[in-house]
């Protein structure tokens, strides 16, 4: 059994707060805490906002350097703001660029397809931002996009690996709340998750904007499940 090496622990929900401001709050001192007893740690959301104050949290866990971020994801979710505030599912990585331990270069987006015009000024005022579309992905292949997220990670221990399952098409995961045609299959999807987690020092990840009730025969839930399966069996080899 793959997994007889691993302890798993669910430790439940943050229960929702319609103030934003208390539950991102909350989100941040609990992922602080768990990050802090360096167990390797999964969280499921939920908008992709969640991710703010996951980040937030992880990055406060090793102030003392740099700490990489891998966005998996249909958009580059790099607004300043967005629908009147800035702590939006479309700012998620903006955020991530405030704190003092991100920084551009340690930024990858991977699965690209749609953008807003200020987010594209933005990279384009950025360049150390990588984003690896998913039409490079498409046409260079998997070798090609394991090999150029993990070339930039060489001199980093500690990363942050968010995956919007809107990355992947609507074919492979119609249940999200902002799909894009063209993203990548769930095929594609487990192979780099296996190679990220198994080769890289990935120590928290996120798994974002599965929706349920927008879902058909429970194809998203089960494309997310499946991923969820890769990561503890990248982490069992790991430590195999
Ligand atoms: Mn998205």
């Amino acid at each position: 059994m793959v997994f007889k090496n691993l302890k798993l622990s669910d430790v439940g929900n943050v229960p929702v707060h319609l103030n934003w401001e208390k539950y991102f709050g909350e989100v941040k001192q609990q992922a602080y805490n768990l990050i802090a007893k360096e167990k390797f740690c999964l969280f499921l959301g939920g908008d992709h906002s969640v991710s703010i104050p996951l980040e937030m949290g992880f990055a406060q866990t090793h102030a003392r350097e740099k700490v990489g971020i891998i966005h998996f994801d249909a958009h580059s979710d790099i607004a300043n703001e967005h629908d009147g505030h800035h702590w939006s599912h479309a700012c998620t990585q903006r955020r991530a660029l405030d704190l003092p331990n991100v920084e551009p270069a340690g930024l990858t987006m991977v699965g690209i397809r749609a953008y807003m015009e200020d987010e594209l000024e933005f990279l384009a005022k950025y360049p150390a931002i990588r984003v690896i579309s998913a039409r490079e992905i498409y046409c260079q292949g998997l070798t090609h996009t394991y090999a150029a997220i993990s070339e930039r990670y060489q001199d980093y221990r500690s990363i942050y690996f968010s995956i919007d399952i809107d990355v992947l098409d609507p074919a492979f995961a119609p249940g999200t709340g902002t799909p894009e045609a063209g993203g990548l299959s769930t095929r594609e999807l487990m192979e780099l998750v296996k190679e990220i987690i198994t080769l890289l020092p990935v120590e928290a990840v996120d798994i974002v904007e599965v929706s349920p009730p927008l879902d058909s025969a429970n194809v998203t839930c089960w494309a997310a499940l499946k991923v969820i399966y890769e990561i503890f069996g990248a982490i069992a080899s790991r430590k195999a």
